[in-house]
């Protein structure tokens, strides 16, 4: 009997101390917390790459959220605690670097993170800034900060649907285009989303002129070089100075990410110049010029202007009443330009 009591009083002892432990993890201030409430982040999850200015979204389950100071039942404001432990939660959440107050009741922020590795938690507190009873806090993540432009969510680039392709429809390699053009985005296997709009295999298109495919895990920049058409355009006028110019199509998801693998264009260059100084084109001609003049033409196309080319000119040059010959010089250049240029065709 007495040789028993020691080993009775350790057991005793272990089971006060892990209870102990428990109740320090459910045990918060005196504000009341509802069954079932939690918060989490919104599309970040432990072991996520991040921008240096992420824009953190925290998401609330089963609680509302109430600006600090205001006595509200089941609610409370936001805490992100960035690289400190868990804070005592039956007293103020510290308010300084590490320990990050939306008081006002925001349910996202920008934050400010240098490059590398760091943790990150989320808590709710009560009026006087007081985790709840539970606790209601998220699980601290581990993130990696790369230097990359600000709201990117750095390599979470959607997959492309097998045989997605993305062209230009009324425009070919070589070709001599006016000034100003109606660019038509053709796309295969994929549909159109404006950006912003996450959907699977959809994108938004983005004209790249003169310029090479940019960085495959950072947004498309947004310059005279790269055009976005994030309404979900499939075709746009674009104005081009005189002379040789490099086009090119690269699909953009939500974020203006190109998709993984990326569904991009060959690049094409084509020539800006005045109706007059193109070639003349006239029955026997070959090559590139004719296949362009005959995609214009809305004819087969085969690079050989022969008999059907040629009635398909006469037509074009008698509907626009210029003179019927069959041979495309200045006058039938203008009027194919303006025949490719009307939006909405
Ligand atoms: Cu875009």
């Amino acid at each position: 009997m007495a040789s028993r009591s020691p080993t009775l009083l350790a057991v005793t002892l272990l089971a006060l101390a892990a209870s102990h432990t428990a109740s320090a993890q459910t045990k918060g201030g005196p504000t009341p917390a509802p069954q079932g409430a939690a918060v989490y982040f919104v599309g970040i999850k432990d072991g996520d790459t991040l921008p240096t200015r992420p824009t953190i979204h925290f998401g609330l389950r089963n609680m509302g959220v109430a600006p600090a100071g205001l006595d509200r039942p089941n609610a409370g404001h936001h805490h992100v605690i960035v690289d400190a432990p868990t804070p005592p939660l039956d007293q103020p959440i510290p308010n300084d670097f590490n320990h990050l107050h939306f008081g006002a009741g925001q349910t996202e922020a920008e934050v400010t993170l240098t490059p590398g590795k760091h943790t990150l938690q989320l808590i709710l507190g009560d009026k006087d800034h007081i985790p709840h009873t539970p606790p209601i806090m998220s699980e601290r993540i581990t993130v990696t900060v790369v230097d990359a432009p600000a709201g990117a969510v750095v390599a979470k680039r959607h997959p492309s649907p097998a045989g997605a392709e993305v062209y230009f429809a009324n425009i070919r390699a070589g070709q001599y285009i006016p000034a100003r053009m109606v660019v038509r985005f053709g796309l295969l296997n994929m549909g159109i989303a404006p950006a912003g709009v996450s959907r699977a295999d959809t994108g938004h298109h983005h004209l790249l002129v003169d310029t090479p495919v940019p960085p495959l895990d950072r947004p498309i920049p947004n310059d005279f070089n790269h055009l976005h058409f994030g309404v979900g355009q499939t075709e746009a006028a674009v104005t081009l100075s005189p002379g040789k110019h490099t086009l090119q199509l690269v699909l953009g998801d939500d974020n203006h990410l190109p998709h993984e693998p990326p569904v991009v264009s060959k690049p094409i260059s084509v020539i800006v110049a005045d109706p007059e100084e193109r070639p003349k084109l006239r029955r026997g001609a070959q090559g590139a010029q004719v296949e362009a003049l005959q995609a214009l033409l809305g004819i087969t196309v085969d690079g050989n202007f022969g008999p059907e080319t040629e009635q398909a000119v006469m037509a074009a040059q008698s509907q626009a009443r210029v003179a019927a010959d069959g041979v495309v010089g200045r006058a039938t250049w203008a009027v194919l330009d303006e025949m490719g240029n009307t939006l909405g065709r």
